[in-house]
């Protein structure tokens, strides 16, 4: 099928660069996070570790969009309560788990932040931030390492001024 081109997919997120675009969440934040020196260069194993979370991430919102995109309001209501209930515990789980195995340094691949930590920290802002009728501003209450994880990651200078730039204004 052929789109106009602007969403090779028909999808976001799209990346332009020079006039070519990418799409897909992982390669993107994969080539940010080379860019930026926020990827493993010469440990390949820890290049899969970051890819590893930045697929879960992924497969997180997946899990979410039948709730996100019910039409009917009941089914809506029930779907996110199943939502909240079930399936974020289960999902926010395994990525707490994964901050556990890593040994608690505070990131979730070595010892210091890589596109990983940027992955998790947005995806649980948007989780606990509000803006999602049914999901309570609890929900990571229950995971009180990704909780830590996700405030500190926030507090970092950069990423506080980056919020307050793209979302306070
Ligand atoms: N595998 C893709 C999935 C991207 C995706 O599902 N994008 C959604 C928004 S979160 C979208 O644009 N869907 C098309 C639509 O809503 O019309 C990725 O990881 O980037």
């Amino acid at each position: 099928m052929k789109t106009d081109g602007t969403f090779p997919f028909g999808q976001f997120p799209v990346l332009e660069v020079d006039g070519k675009k990418v799409a897909q969440t992982s390669g993107i934040a994969r080539f940010c996070g080379k860019l930026a020196g926020l990827y493993p260069k010469d440990d390949d194993f820890a290049a899969a570790k970051v890819d590893e979370v930045l697929d879960l991430a992924t497969d997180i919102t997946m899990k979410m969009q039948p709730a996100l995109r019910e039409p009917d309001p009941e089914q809506r209501k029930l779907k996110r309560e199943e939502l909240s209930r079930e399936i974020l515990p289960r999902w926010l789980g395994f990525l707490e788990n994964l901050l556990e195995e890593n040994g608690n340094t505070g990131f979730f691949v070595g010892d210091s932040l890589t596109v990983a930590d940027l992955a998790a920290w947005r995806l649980c802002g948007w989780i606990r931030g509000g803006i999602i009728d049914g999901i309570p501003q609890t929900q990571l209450d229950a995971h009180p390492q990704l909780l830590e994880h996700h405030l500190r990651i926030g507090e970092i200078p950069k990423i506080d001024e980056w919020m307050k730039k793209h979302y306070d204004s």
